[in-house]
């Protein structure tokens, strides 16, 4: 039988006559696969697929990896750099000179008029570092804003903070490879089947080769949650109850290692003395898992020989982010879990290059992680741009989510967006869409030209995307990995990187500086500031980056010099006693205090609205909304509700139902499943004006991440179906 039906349709893989394969990385999630891009005898796009021998994805891809090629026709790009005067004119195309030469007149006029910092910059993690390298040059020592920052405050700012105030320094001191070595790992609000693919393939094939706990901490049942040897279902935002707990049970049963943490840390007392406060009984009236659940897990992470965390957007994305992260780097520290194989605390990043900009931005900092706060940095680098160092701001300006604000409050005047898409991805829609209205100048450099935030703009700047450009991301596990130019980009578009050069040319500052004018050229001046710090890349270039399908940092000039070649790079980080990166070379213990600030389900808006994403989807689907090979899976706003919960409201699967809060409402078809308690609601957060005109996202008060886990909605029913249905097609946007 089932051979007559393989005889009738039988798959065929058509033959795309690739003649050439150009190597990259993939350009959407921060795993770093190595990906090959086929081209035909004509030139022409043809295929995408794994490279073999990469360490990362051993030949593997995910769904989106395997239709990446595709990107390269996909509507709505940006060919022309477009201006007006105001956002109720029409857009005119214009030529790069007189794009760059408005855009450079209006930021001084801004910045004369108002002050230097009236003028504010927001990027992404989703550039090439050679370009965030150029921009952060740009920004900090040109056009001279503080207020520059990048849509990373939406994604790893928690993590970053929590790291800095562990180790004194922000890098993952972990690699994927620590599956391979671990006897325990706790996953936390990380749902890596769908959103790292490839890293749950590795995760799955540790686990097949040699059998250790997997612990998912989650609200939903995700689908690592459905793999898990063991699920908390948690209470949403109360992690860090749940944390101290743990550390209750570890610290009182004396199952913590008392010689690493006599060796390596600072803080014991101050830890212990607060996780009194959370004995399992009273932790679990408040985190939702029960008192001997709790005992059991803390024993068996405590007692493997090698434990590891892992967490990402469930813990990042919180008012008590940084805390999360600080909690789950103390559960590592009083167990003896750092720096070595099996024994860490991982933060899984977002986009394809949010290391990348955490190292090389200047964002929050100066390049290769300086502190704008350290003279000797502002010195360093003054005298590498030559640049007066007294021309730094001494402290970090503001993060993008108290850029908007300020922009509320008429502080700010004039915006730089480059490769973000803030009307779709910040909280409170209703409330960004006023802000942008607002902006006496607002600058949109993005790929494509259909974007929301073109509405909004007084001047597009068309950029090419990926691989149409040249240059290096880095990864969660700190590999750089170098992307090679596929294809010229549409139309009269231009790199980033080239967009940057042509605009720096229009200030007079710049006759001072020198901006190199190659990627290449780019990477050489990063490898030279480089040198003796954490993140030291001087070992490293293009050719040999690709040759090994990746170097990890640190990699240094001597390790190169001597002929030692990468892995040994850096694998691990802090893997010898006391060499944290505090003067003392100690970790802090920091004790946690929970207070509970979140917007909770109340008589009036019942459901915990929880917020997220599919693997088919990227972000706000610029990208694979238009790619019917990955649209097809969710073409539409859905929302997850129980059964229960459905029925008692009268709500049939597939029925379009309309979700209010306080902010705002967004209409979506409903879906039963039991992933989502009877209390809470799921919407993936990838479609225009949908979920974020609900959510709240208040921030933490470390990082300024928003909490975009955790709001409260109703849910009503919607008497004509049609209408609904309409309306959802208009969120659609494409
Ligand atoms: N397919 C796909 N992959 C992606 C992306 C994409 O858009 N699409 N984006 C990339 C980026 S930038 C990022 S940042 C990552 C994000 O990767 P993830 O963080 O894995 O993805 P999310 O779905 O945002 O959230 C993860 C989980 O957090 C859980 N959660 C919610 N509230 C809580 C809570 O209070 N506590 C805990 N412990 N968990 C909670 C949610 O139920 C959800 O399952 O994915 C990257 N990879
Ligand atoms: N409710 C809710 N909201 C969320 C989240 C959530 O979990 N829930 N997650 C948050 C997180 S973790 C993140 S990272 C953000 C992401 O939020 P955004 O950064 O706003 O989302 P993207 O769709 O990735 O936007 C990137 C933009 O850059 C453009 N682009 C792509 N490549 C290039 C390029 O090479 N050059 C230029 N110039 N443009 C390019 C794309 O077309 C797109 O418009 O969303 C956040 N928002
Ligand atoms: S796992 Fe991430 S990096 Fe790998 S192919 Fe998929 S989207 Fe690309
Ligand atoms: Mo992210």
């Amino acid at each position: 039988m089932l051979f007559g039906r393989n005889r009738k349709n039988p798959i065929k893989m058509v033959d795309k006559k690739a003649e050439k394969w150009t190597y990259a990385t993939c350009g959407y999630c921060s795993v770093g696969c190595s990906i090959e891009i086929g081209t035909n005898a004509d030139g022409k796009v043809v295929g995408s697929r794994g490279v073999g021998g990469a360490d990362v994805n051993r030949g593997k891809l995910c769904v989106k990896g395997i239709f990446e090629y595709e990107l390269f026709n996909s509507s709505g790009r940006g060919d022309k750099p477009l201006l007006r005067d105001s956002i109720v004119d029409s857009y005119k195309e214009t030529d790069w000179d007189n794009a760059t030469s408005v855009m450079a007149n209006e930021i001084n006029r801004i910045q004369e008029t108002y002050g230097r910092d009236a003028f504010a910059v927001v990027s992404t993690g989703q550039l090439l570092t050679e370009e965030f390298y150029t921009l952060g040059k740009l920004t900090r020592g040109v056009i001279g804003t503080n207020n520059y920052d990048g849509n990373t405050t939406l994604c790893m700012a928690s993590a970053v903070s929590g790291y800095k105030r562990s180790f004194g320094s922000d890098g993952p001191p972990g690699c994927y490879e620590d599956f391979e070595h671990t006897d325990c790992l706790m996953a936390w609000g990380s749902n890596l089947p769908e959103q790292h693919p490839i890293i749950y393939w590795r995760l799955q094939e540790a686990r097949e080769k040699r059998s250790f706990p997997l612990i998912v901490i989650d609200p939903r049942v995700t689908m690592l949650a459905q793999k898990a040897d063991i699920h908390l279902a948690v209470t949403p935002g109360t992690d860090v109850v749940l944390q101290n707990a743990l550390m209750h049970v570890i610290l009182n049963e004396g199952l913590e290692d008392k010689a690493y943490i006599e060796a390596n840390t600072v803080g014991i007392d101050e830890l212990k003395a607060e996780v009194q406060n959370y004995d399992p009984t009273t932790a679990a009236a408040i985190c939702g898992i029960d008192e001997d659940t709790i005992r059991n897990v803390a024993r068996i992470f405590a007692k493997a020989k090698t434990a590891m965390g892992i967490w990402t957007m469930g813990i990042n994305q919180s008012t008590h982010g940084s805390d999360g992260v600080v909690g789950i780097n103390n559960l590592s520290l009083i167990t003896g879990n750092i720096g070595k194989p099996g024994g860490t605390s991982l933060s899984i990043t977002g986009q394809c290059n949010a290391m990348g900009t955490r190292e090389w931005s200047s964002c929050s900092g100066l390049p290769g992680y300086r502190y704008l706060e350290n003279e000797q940095d502002r010195k360093d680098i003054g005298e590498f741009w030559n640049v007066d160092p007294d021309f730094f701001p001494t402290k970090r300006g503001l993060a993008q989510t108290d850029i908007f604000p300020a922009i509320e409050t008429g502080q700010i005047k004039g915006l730089w967006l480059v490769a973000t898409n803030p009307m779709t991805s910040m909280p409170n829609t209703e409330r960004t869409r006023k802000i942008l209205e607002k902006l006496d100048f607002l600058v949109v450099q993005d790929s494509y030209v259909d974007v929301e935030t073109t509405q909004y703009a007084h001047l597009y700047l068309p950029a090419g995307t990926w691989a149409e450009k040249e240059g290096v991301f880095t990864n969660t596990e700190r590999r750089v990995n170098i992307v090679r130019k596929v294809t010229d980009a549409p139309g009269d578009s231009k790199s980033d990187f080239d967009i940057f050069n042509l605009l720096a040319k229009q200030f007079a500052k710049t006759k001072e500086m020198t901006f190199p004018e190659t990627p290449a050229g780019a990477f050489e001046e990063m490898k030279a500031l480089s040198k003796g710090r954490l993140v030291d890349i001087s070992g490293m270039d293009h050719d040999l980056i690709e040759k090994q399908r990746g170097i990890q940092w640190p990699y240094t000039q001597e390790q190169a010099s001597k002929g030692e070649l990468p892995p040994s790079g850096g694998k691990r980080l802090y893997t010898e006693t006391a060499t944290f990166r505090y003067a003392d070379g100690k970790a802090k213990l920091i004790a946690l205090p929970f207070i509970d600030n979140n917007e909770r389900p109340d008589e009036k808006f019942p459901f915990w609205l929880n917020t997220g994403r599919l693997v088919e989807h990227f972000h706000t689907r610029t990208k694979t909304g238009k790619l019917g090979n990955t649209n097809k899976y969710s073409p539409i706003p859905f929302m997850e509700i129980n059964p229960d919960a459905a029925q008692s409201l009268g709500i049939e699967q597939g029925e379009y139902v309309r979700c209010v809060s306080r902010r705002g409402d967004a209409i979506v078809m409903a879906m039963l499943t039991q992933r989502v308690a009877r209390n809470a609601v799921f919407i993936p957060f990838h479609f225009f004006d949908c979920v974020n005109r609900l959510t709240l996202g208040l921030l933490d008060p470390h990082s300024r991440q928003p909490a975009y886990k955790q709001s409260a909605i109703t849910i009503e029913i919607l008497k004509d179906q049609q209408a609904a249905a309409q309306m959802s097609m208009e969120m659609r946007r494409f």
